[in-house]
């Protein structure tokens, strides 16, 4: 059976649960990372030399790169659904998981991580502002992307909405000041009703 190695709050963790949700995938997740430690072991280590979650064991292949694993999963196992096959439709799914990893996450970062990692009297309230400014202004763009569509890509959840749906809950969830931006919102209630989402990525931030 399928391993997933990876603690279950977080992001890049909940993109592979969450897909192999939406396919019916049976799988064994094992606990690794933050408070279970694990990923300084040598055995992880040989499966993954950053010490990072998620890694996954398909039989004797390893891959790590929560992105890179959705691909791989979803190539396998569900062609034509959550995976694209047509491929202008799959790269600009592949540019928004991109987008998330390479410019959402990294803005985003220094508030998530004040306001659900960081002791209330050790919080950087600057960085935590800035970040806050930085992530409204790059989620316009997406708001904008889903002006006239119900997802990411085509008409159905597909690989493109899979990082930026488990962000978003992180996003909904804080108790910050966030902007209206309707079409995002529409979006983020299509997921909240899926019942894998709510399996694996609406769990309380932690
Ligand atoms: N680019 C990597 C990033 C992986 C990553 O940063 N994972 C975090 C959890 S979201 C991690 O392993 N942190 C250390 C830990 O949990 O011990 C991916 O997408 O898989």
């Amino acid at each position: 059976m399928l391993k997933i190695w990876g603690r279950n709050n977080s992001v890049n963790v909940q993109k592979v649960l969450w897909c192999c949700e939406e396919m019916g995938l049976k799988y064994e997740r094992i606990d690794a990372g933050g408070t279970f430690g694990v990923v300084n072991t040598p055995q992880y280590r040989a499966l993954n030399p950053n010490g990072l979650v998620p890694t996954i064991e398909d039989g004797p292949f390893v891959l790590w790169e929560s992105n890179a694993i959705v691909r791989y999963l979803t190539a396998k196992h569900s062609a034509g659904k959550l995976w694209p096959e047509d491929h202008k439709v799959r790269a600009e799914a592949d540019k928004w998981m991109d987008w998330q990893i390479s410019v959402f996450w990294p803005v985003f970062r220094p508030l998530f991580w004040n306001l659900v990692r960081t002791a209330a009297n050790e919080r950087d309230e600057k960085a935590m502002e800035e970040s806050r400014l930085q992530t409204t202004e790059a989620l316009g763009y997406l708001d904008n992307h889903l002006k006239n569509r119900m997802y990411i890509v085509g008409d159905d959840v597909t690989i493109g909405d899979i990082p930026m749906g488990c962000a978003i809950w992180r996003w909904m969830s804080l108790p910050i000041e966030r902007p209206v931006l309707s079409n995002l919102q529409r979006w983020f209630g299509t997921l909240r009703e899926r019942p894998a989402y709510q399996r694996v990525v609406m769990l309380p931030l932690t």
